[in-house]
């Protein structure tokens, strides 16, 4: 019995998947299980502690980067702060994420393996199916941090580990593919991340009651379009013009009135890094190419998109000098646009002037029509991409009504920091702070709640709450998108500078909002006239205003031209015109989306950077720690930690240390409750080192837990070998 037991306890939840097939004797089963226990009976010292909770030092810094690095150094990304996954990008291929280490963790409870994001994907995705509710996986961190990686790891796990049909196949090569077709549209070269995702994702993942992924459905977030028309030294526009030009056949290039050399297109070049050594152009519009056919875009819907992006190529071409026009080229975008070239010419370089009863045509400034050049391209690149989103939507339905449960994967872009921070980061870091409150609100509340569910008193934990921040951007009439809209809607002289000076009579003692003025008192660092810093939860940021906001919105809102004016106008329903700047439609696009977040169980990845130069085995200390300090996560495993370190359900609890306890399992007959009780009683916790809630047991201290770990070990270790004694010759 005590072998049943322990084969119960062990093989069968630690290992079920290895023996599906029925293939491996039971004695190199137990030879491997005698291996892998005498290895981790060894290792704790060599690879750190796998879950953060269980460190004794909890509140130390110093030992939470200990840990980390420790675990970094021996290629083990992935640490646990309870059900909160941290990884740490380790620029290198690891070989972790084969076919066989799905296998390894499908179907095994959370703790019992070294931690992975396999993990985490498989227990969400089992909690999902037997509670039958909804999940989503918040997935944060810096650029370059590794957030759509995981989350194309998750993926790909459910692709390959749910049960399928030939039919649902389909489904699920479309989930799949619709990655590299988004990824080529919307991720591009930055200085951060040579594969830097420039729009926030949220995607579904839907399931049928049988677990099997029946369908998707893909949000897409604020396309950061001002890399269309201009990129930063040592960054480029997105992927997708590049295989274009370099990857697209012959007689296409000879269609489009492209040449096979992006140098020759100014909207490629202004960041002068056209060649990527880390990035195939070529074979990448191989993978694109073939993905939009699984998607089925058809072959019209795939042409006119290829005549779409060189048009806005040819647009990039157009000058304005005192008169000249490149018309040539000029020529080639309407043509491709399916556009007559007089009109788009005259769109581009005339504004309607209605004088009484006529409309007068009143030429553009060189400047004039160079913003309007720009806006058009961004405009066409922009709803493209919402059109190719839908149609990845259309192809990822789930035609079958049939009662579904989804897991949500949120792969936002992350907090961001440049030299010259303009209007976007603005609204990236704004999204950041957003999600950061959520975490906030989601686990604090979580753990309030569960403390009092279960009947259990706690000690509150204090935390930095990031909401004074979130309301200095997005309150009502005080905001800064409320002053950037009135500024913006203005008539008359309104300019970045009376938007600042507004800014600075309304913000004025805001402990996180320092302009030009203010700059000496709050911090010692200067500020360029025009610019103003938020002091956010992740860092400080000087963003400049000048020729930013105010030009965008409002040069494009005086145009006539019907195109620039559809684009820069929300139309409400009934026609009437509601001028709605963008960043207040994308704070309403991110309320909707905490809004969906907010009806599901959240589950966290916490990516973080261990360098600034992308380079493997290389962690940098300070780097890290500012990490680790701004996502909060000394506060989450204080929290964690708050009273009691660790908490089961009384089952769970059972299930794996019942061996421990010979004389009463497996004969045992009374509820998990008083399990437990008699489990612990054997066990000798004394009354303070635990307290029993109504369905888990909670620990107060993780040295009482590692022993009674360390006795299974042992315990393990000694049935191993009995086994192992038993079976020889087997
Ligand atoms: V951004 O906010 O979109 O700019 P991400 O998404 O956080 O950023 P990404 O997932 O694109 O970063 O990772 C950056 C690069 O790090 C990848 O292109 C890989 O080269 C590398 N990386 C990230 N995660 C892993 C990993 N688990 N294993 C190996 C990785 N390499
Ligand atoms: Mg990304």
């Amino acid at each position: 019995s005590f072998i049943e037991s322990f084969c119960m306890s062990v093989t069968l939840a630690q290992i079920p998947s290895h023996d599906k097939n029925g293939e491996e004797p039971l004695e190199e089963r137990c030879q491997r299980i005698l291996q892998e226990m005498e290895g981790s009976l060894t290792a704790r010292d060599r690879v750190g502690i796998q879950d953060f909770v269980l460190l004794d030092a909890y509140t130390s810094e110093t030992a939470f980067m200990d840990n980390l690095r420790k675990r970094f150094n021996e290629n083990l990304i992935y640490t646990y702060i309870g059900t909160l996954l941290v990884s740490v990008n380790p620029y290198k291929e690891l070989g972790i994420y084969t076919k066989k280490q799905m296998d390894i963790y499908m179907g095994v409870n959370f703790f019992e393996l070294p931690p992975h994001i396999f993990a985490l994907a498989d227990n969400v995705y089992r909690t999902m199916i037997s509670e039958t509710n909804n999940h989503f996986i918040l997935i944060s961190g810096e650029s370059g941090a590794g957030k759509t990686e995981a989350s194309k790891k998750v993926l790909q796990f459910y692709a390959v580990c749910c049960p399928s049909t030939r039919l649902l196949d389909n489904v699920r090569d479309r989930l799949l593919l619709s990655n590299p077709v988004l990824e080529a549209f919307g991720n591009a070269k930055t200085l951060k991340n040579d594969n830097s995702s420039r729009f926030g994702k949220y995607m579904d993942i839907q399931f049928d009651h049988q677990g099997a992924a029946v369908g998707g459905h893909v949000l897409s977030y604020l396309l950061e379009k001002s890399r269309v028309v201009h990129q930063n030294h040592g960054e480029r526009n997105f992927h997708i013009f590049y295989q274009l030009v370099e990857g697209g056949e012959d007689e296409l290039l000879r269609w489009l009135g492209l040449e096979r050399n992006c140098q020759n297109y100014r909207f490629l070049i202004q960041g002068e890094c056209a060649k990527v050594s880390s990035i195939n152009d070529k074979s990448d519009w191989k993978t694109v190419q073939k993905a939009l056919t699984i998607i089925e875009f058809s072959e019209k819907d795939i042409e006119h998109l290829f005549a779409i992006l060189a048009s806005v190529l040819h647009l990039g071409n157009v000058q304005f000098g005192a008169s000249a026009l490149g018309y040539a080229t000029l020529n080639n975008s309407a043509e491709l646009l399916g556009i007559p070239s007089n009109m788009l010419r005259e769109g581009l370089t005339h504004r309607k002037i209605e004088a009484k009863a006529e409309e007068v045509l009143s030429p553009f400034t060189a400047e004039h029509a160079k913003y309007a050049r720009d806006a058009l391209a961004k405009a066409i690149y922009g709803r493209t991409f919402s059109w190719l989103v839908n149609k990845i939507n259309e192809s990822l339905a789930n035609k079958d009504s049939t009662r579904k449960t989804v897991i949500g994967l949120l792969d936002i872009y992350g907090f961001e920091v440049f030299d010259v921070n303009s209007f976007e980061q603005f609204c990236i870091n704004f999204c950041n702070e957003k999600l950061q409150q959520l975490f906030i609100q989601l686990t604090l509340k979580s753990e309030q709640e569960e403390y009092e569910m279960e009947g259990i008193e706690w000690e509150p934990v204090p935390y930095f709450n990031n909401k004074i921040i979130c309301d200095l951007v997005e309150e009502k009439h005080r905001g800064i998108i409320s002053i950037l809209d009135e500024e913006c809607l203005r008539p008359g002289e309104a300019t970045d500078f009376t938007f600042l000076e507004k800014l600075e009579e309304k913000m004025c003692g805001h402990p996180h909002f320092v302009t030009h003025k203010l700059a000496d008192q709050k911090t010692r660092k200067t500020l360029e006239r025009g610019d103003f810093r938020l002091l956010h939860y992740a860092g400080e940021v000087t963003y400049s205003a000048a020729g930013n906001c105010l030009l965008l919105f409002k040069v494009m809102r005086q145009s006539k031209n019907s195109i620039i004016q559809h684009c820069f106008h929300a139309i409400e329903p009934d026609g009437k015109k509601r001028p709605e700047t963008v960043a207040t439609q994308f704070k309403s696009s991110l309320s909707g989306l905490t809004e969906i977040l907010m009806t599901k169980e959240p589950w966290y990845v916490r990516c973080l950077k261990p360098n600034h130069c992308k380079q493997p085995d290389r962690f940098d200390d300070v780097m890290v720690r500012h990490q680790v300090k701004y996502l909060g996560l000394m506060e989450h495993l204080r929290v964690r930690r708050a009273g009691f370190a660790y908490r089961r359900r009384y089952e769970v609890f059972l299930k794996r240390y019942k061996a421990l306890c010979p004389d009463t399992w497996p004969h045992w007959k009374g509820t998990p409750a008083e399990g437990v009780q008699r489990l612990i009683k054997h066990l000798g916790y004394k009354p303070d080192e635990y307290k029993i809630g109504r369905t888990k047991i909670f620990i107060r201290h993780p040295r009482t837990l590692f022993a009674t770990e360390d006795a299974f070990e042992i315990c393990k270790h000694e049935l191993a070998t009995r086994i192992q004694a038993k079976y020889k010759g087997y």
